[in-house]
C-alpha cells in the first residue's frame, strides 16, 4: 500500500460525542437501518477526477493542491502513482467503491491506439489494487469533453469523424469498465448541447445521440457487460443548453427513441439546482418512472450559477434525498458518488478526508432521520388522507372507466367541493422534530 496520507490510519466510527475530526460521528457501516446495513444503503463512492486529479485551478489562478502523486514527469508514472494514492485513500476512508473517466485513470497518448494502450495498462494496475483491497468500481465513463476535438460535442458533433472518435473511445471505456467489474456505466454529455441555434440542427443532433446510445447498447451485449447504463442530467455548463437537461427531458428522449428499457438515471444534486429544481424533485421524477439508478452527491451554492461541486453537508437536503431513496426501495446497483471537490483554499491532502467524512456523516444521519420519519408514518398518513377520494369516487377514473359525462353527474350529486388546507407549515414543523 502506498503512503501518500501518512497522518491517517483508518477512519472509524466513534459516535456523535467524538471530538476526533478523523472519525465518523454518524456513519457506522454495520449499523442496521430498516433491516439493511448503512453500508448497503449508502454504497458510497469516491470520484477519481475530483479527489485525485483536481489541481484546484480556476479561471483566475493556477492549481493550489498539494498532491505528492503528481510529482512524476512521465505521464504513465504519474498515472500509476495517482492510482496507488486513490486506493490508499479509498481504503483508509473505508468506502467500497470508486468511479472514473477513462482519462482520469490513464493519460491520452499521442495517437488513439496509444491512448488505448495506456488505458489497458492502467486497467491491469487498477485490477491488481482492487484485488488487494476489495475496493470495487461503481461506474466507469468516458471523458468526451476535455480534449479540443470535442469542442462541438461528441455524439452530437456536426462532423461524423468526431462522432466516430467518441464512439471508438466509449468502446474502450466500456471494455475497461467491464474488465474491472464496474456495476454501472455512466453517460454524461458535457458538450452534448449547443451554444447558438444559428449553427445547430437540434433534431439532427438528437438523432445522432440516439444512434450513439443504441450502438452502446449493442456493444454492451456483444462484450457481455451486464452493468446498468445511466444517463446523468445536467442543464448547462460547459455548453449553454445541454440536451440531457433534467430527468424529465431524458425520460422523454429515451421514450422517443425507444431506448427507455436500457437506461436509468444518475441524479446529481448540483445539476438539479442548476436546472431550477431541487435534488429531491429530480430523484422523485426519476423514481416515478422506475428509473432512479444512482446519485452524484454534492451541493451547489445558491448564490453561484455554476456547478460548484461542494461536498454535501446540508442535512435537510440529505434527509429529503434519503426519503426518496428509501421510498424508491434503494438504489439497486447504483450508489452515492461524491462528485465533489474540496475548495481551492483547502489544498492539503488531509482536507480530502475531512470533506468525505462530512459528506458520509451527513448522508448517514439523513438516512437515519428518513428511516425514523418513514417508520413514524406521519407523512404517509397525511398523504393517504389527502388522496383518499381517489380510492373512493376517483377509482373509476383511474381505471379508465369514466368520462367527462360521469364527472358531470358526480358534480350534480355532490355540489361544490370542500377544499382542505395543504398544511405545509404543520408538516415542516413535524419534520423538524425528527432533525
Ligand atoms: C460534471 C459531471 C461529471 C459526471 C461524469 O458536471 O457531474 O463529473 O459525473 O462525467
Ligand atoms: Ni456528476
Ligand atoms: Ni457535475
Amino acid at each position: 500500500m502506498a503512503d501518500y496520507f501518512p497522518e491517517v490510519t483508518k477512519i472509524i466510527f466513534e459516535g456523535r460525542d467524538s471530538k476526533n475530526p478523523l472519525a465518523f460521528k454518524w456513519y457506522n457501516p454495520t449499523q442496521s437501518v430498516l433491516g439493511k446495513s448503512m453500508e448497503e444503503h449508502l454504497r458510497f463512492a469516491v470520484a477519481y477526477w475530483h479527489t485525485l486529479k483536481n489541481q484546484g485551478g480556476d479561471p483566475f489562478g493556477e492549481g493550489t493542491m498539494d498532491r505528492a502523486w503528481n510529482g512524476f514527469s512521465d505521464p504513465m508514472d504519474r498515472a500509476r502513482a495517482t492510482c496507488d494514492a486513490a486506493f490508499e485513500f479509498v481504503s483508509k476512508l473505508g468506502v467500497s467503491y470508486y468511479c472514473f473517466h477513462d482519462r482520469d485513470l490513464a493519460p491520452e497518448g499521442a495517437s488513439f491506439s496509444e491512448s488505448c494502450d495506456n488505458l489497458e495498462q492502467m486497467v491491469t494496475h487498477a485490477a491488481d489494487l482492487q484485488k488487494q483491497t476489495g475496493i470495487k468500481l461503481l461506474w466507469g465513463t468516458a471523458n468526451l469533453f476535455s480534449n479540443p476535438r470535442y469542442a462541438h460535442g461528441a455524439g452530437t458533433n456536426p462532423d461524423f469523424h468526431v462522432f466516430a472518435y467518441a464512439a471508438a473511445q466509449v468502446k474502450h471505456a466500456m471494455s475497461a469498465t467491464r474488465e474491472l467489474g464496474g456495476e454501472n456505466y455512466v453517460f454524461w454529455g458535457g458538450r452534448e448541447g449547443y451554444e447558438t441555434l444559428l449553427n445547430t440542427r437540434l433534431k439532427q443532433e438528437q438523432d445522432q445521440m440516439a444512434a450513439f446510445f443504441s450502438m452502446c447498447v449493442d456493444y454492451a451485449k456483444e462484450i457481455g457487460f451486464t452493468g446498468q447504463f445511466l444517463i446523468e442530467p445536467k442543464p448547462k455548463e460547459p455548453t449553454k443548453h445541454q440536451y440531457d437537461f433534467d430527468s424529465a427531458t431524458i425520460l422523454n428522449f429515451l421514450q422517443t427513441y425507444d431506448l427507455i428499457d436500457h437506461f436509468k438515471l444518475n441524479i446529481e444534486a448540483n445539476h438539479a439546482t442548476l436546472a431550477g429544481h431541487t435534488f429531491e424533485h429530480e430523484l422523485t421524477v426519476a423514481a416515478a418512472a422506475g428509473k432512479l439508478g444512482s446519485m452524484d452527491v454534492n451541493r451547489g451554492d445558491p448564490l453561484l450559477g455554476w456547478d460548484t461541486d461542494q461536498f454535501p453537508t446540508d442535512l435537510y437536503s440529505a434527509v429529503y434525498a434519503m426519503l426518496e431513496v428509501l421510498s424508491a426501495g434503494g438504489l439497486g446497483s447504483g450508489g452515492m458518488n461524491f462528485d465533489a471537490k474540496v475548495r481551492r483554499a483547502s489544498f492539503e491532502p488531509i482536507d480530502l478526508f475531512y470533506a468525505h467524512i462530512g459528506g458520509m456523516d451527513a448522508f448517514a444521519r439523513g438516512l437515519v432521520i428518513a428511516a425514523n420519519i418513514i417508520e413514524d408514518g406521519f407523512l404517509e398518513d397525511f398523504k393517504e388522507q389527502r388522496y383518499q377520494s381517489w380510492a373512493d369516487g376517483g377509482a373509476a377514473v383511474l381505471a379508465g372507466q369514466s368520462s367527462l359525462d360521469t364527472c358531470e353527474e358526480y358534480i350534480k350529486t355532490h355540489g361544490e367541493p370542500v377544499v382542505p388546507s395543504g398544511r405545509q407549515e404543520y408538516l415542516e414543523n413535524i419534520l423538524n422534530t425528527f432533525i
